[in-house]
């Protein structure tokens, strides 16, 4: 009995403390690291780096089932080399598309509507693929979106909204 009493009191204790940490989470700011005395009045976390031709690097990993990019607000004329990299464990698409509600469409369909699509023939596991892209006109948010088709992918949340302004 008096082991039974300390395995609550533990728990009863394991759950104080997690609320606590909780509450404290949200009052924790994160570091700044733009430095240089330069305010930055974006949500950017890091900065742009350009690639031999000038052309602004992105990098993008492709997970199951998530897309996670350096790079969410892009900028209409500037020239964009975007490295998908698949790092899960199931071969993925990447494409550049407007949202499509699963099901509604043929493969064939949403490839003709993508801005840019890599096939999941070169985006097997581990694979890293790059393609070059430059927005030519200004989307607004729900617009546009990074997306992969394949199976429910996109269903388990494979999707990542993106923006491009003038
Ligand atoms: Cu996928």
């Amino acid at each position: 009995m008096r082991q039974i009493i300390s395995i609550f009191t533990v728990a009863a204790l394991a759950v104080a403390v997690s609320a606590c940490g909780g509450g404290d989470d949200s009052s924790s700011s994160p570091a700044d690291n733009t430095g240089g005395g330069v305010t930055v009045p974006t949500t950017q976390p890091a900065p742009l780096t350009t690639d031999a031709n000038g052309a602004v690097v992105v990098d993008i990993d492709a997970g199951d089932y998530f897309f996670d990019s350096s790079v969410t607000t892009f900028k209409v004329g500037v020239p964009y080399h975007i490295v998908v990299h698949n790092t899960g464990l199931e071969e993925h698409e990447f494409m550049i598309v407007e949202p499509i509600p699963a099901g509604e469409m043929s493969m064939e369909m949403m490839d003709g509507m993508a801005v840019a699509h890599i096939e999941e023939d070169d985006l097997q596991v581990d694979q890293t693929t790059a393609l070059d892209v430059t927005f030519t006109e200004p989307t607004a948010a729900g617009t546009l979106e990074l997306a992969c088709h394949i199976d429910d992918h996109y269903e388990e949340g494979m999707l990542l909204p993106i923006v491009v302004t003038a």
